[in-house]
């Protein structure tokens, strides 16, 4: 999180002589969840990476601009590069940050990942939500099992399940021992609680769509996995990021919690 900030703070560092951010949000909301009773997988890794999803359709996007307009000096993002996607969203006037950190419309909850054109063209800003529609909610801070959201819509990402099971690259820390909820990747917890995800509505994408066997998975299928089946099943997913040793190490944590 160190590296790049000043390109952090500062998108003319990513594309020169940058305007404007163009913010757009993507569902990832799943008509049907994790099975109960089994290990959980969080929502937005059901299907296949979204990275090379969305981009495909931002540079569809963008071309479409420049069939209008001319050519542009302009790239594309998602979760991708040192750019602040929350703070540009809300900004955009794409919705509020919740108590959890992650941007929540009133019309469809949160989620949805975001992503961004950043282009060297003026364009008439939409103006930003200021308002926060938590009110005196509290469920997300509440219900994470591991109290990782601090004040001030912040999250300590080093208590973060999605932290602790993705991108933690050694043992899982025994303070961590009956926390996990039997998340073995990410965890939606925050988002579920949310009072405003009653209004999220299941995406249309296809590729989202959960392998076959997926939800049909027990314990015991999954403490049992094998490194072809984690290929079969995860052959173009995001999972594939914690690697089939990464997930094992998740699993057997589980297993002794
Ligand atoms: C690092 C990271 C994590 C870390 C840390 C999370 C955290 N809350 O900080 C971990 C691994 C824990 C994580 C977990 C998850 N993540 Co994440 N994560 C990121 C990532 C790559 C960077 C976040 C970042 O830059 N933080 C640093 C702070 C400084 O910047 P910021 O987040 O933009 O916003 C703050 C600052 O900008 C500040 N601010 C405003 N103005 C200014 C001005 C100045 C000068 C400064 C210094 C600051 C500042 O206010 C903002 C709010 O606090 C983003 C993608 C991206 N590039 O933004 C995804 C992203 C935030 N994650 C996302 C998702 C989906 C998740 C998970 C739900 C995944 C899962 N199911 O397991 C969980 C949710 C956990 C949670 N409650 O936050 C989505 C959120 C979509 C949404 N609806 O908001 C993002 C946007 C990815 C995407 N493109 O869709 N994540
Ligand atoms: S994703 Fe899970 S662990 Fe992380 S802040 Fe939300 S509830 Fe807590
Ligand atoms: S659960 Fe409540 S406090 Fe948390 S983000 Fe949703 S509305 Fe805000």
């Amino acid at each position: 999180m160190e590296n790049h900030f000043d390109k952090r703070l500062d998108p003319t560092k990513l594309v020169l002589g940058a305007k404007s951010v163009i913010s757009l949000q993507y569902n990832y909301f799943p008509e049907k969840g994790n099975t109960t009773n089994s290990y959980k997988i969080s929502k937005y890794a059901y299907g296949e990476d979204y990275h090379s999803i969305i981009k495909a359709k931002l540079y569809e996007l963008l071309n479409f601009m420049q069939e209008q307009i001319g050519e542009l000096n302009a790239r594309v993002f998602t979760d991708s590069a040192p750019i602040m996607e929350r703070a540009w969203a809300k900004k955009s006037g794409l919705g509020w940050l919740g108590k959890h950190s992650l941007l929540i419309t009133k019309q469809k909850g949160s989620f949805f990942f975001l992503a961004e054109i950043i282009v060297d063209l003026p364009l008439n800003y939409d103006a930003e939500i200021t308002t926060s529609h938590c009110g005196n909610c509290t469920k997300c801070v509440d219900a994470c099992p591991t109290q990782a959201i601090l004040p001030n819509n912040t999250v300590d990402g080093s208590k973060c399940i999605s932290y602790l099971t993705i991108e933690l690259k050694n043992e899982l820390p025994s303070a961590f021992k009956n926390k996990l909820n039997n998340w073995i990747f990410g965890c939606d917890i925050c988002q579920d609680v949310c009072p405003w995800n009653r209004f999220a509505i299941p995406h249309t994408e296809k590729k989202f769509n959960p392998h076959s066997n997926l939800h049909a998975f027990t314990k015991n299928d999954w403490q049992e996995i094998t490194e072809d089946v984690f290929k079969k099943i995860f052959k173009k997913s995001a999972v594939k990021r914690t690697k089939f040793s990464g997930l094992k190490r998740n699993i057997s944590f589980l297993k002794k919690c």
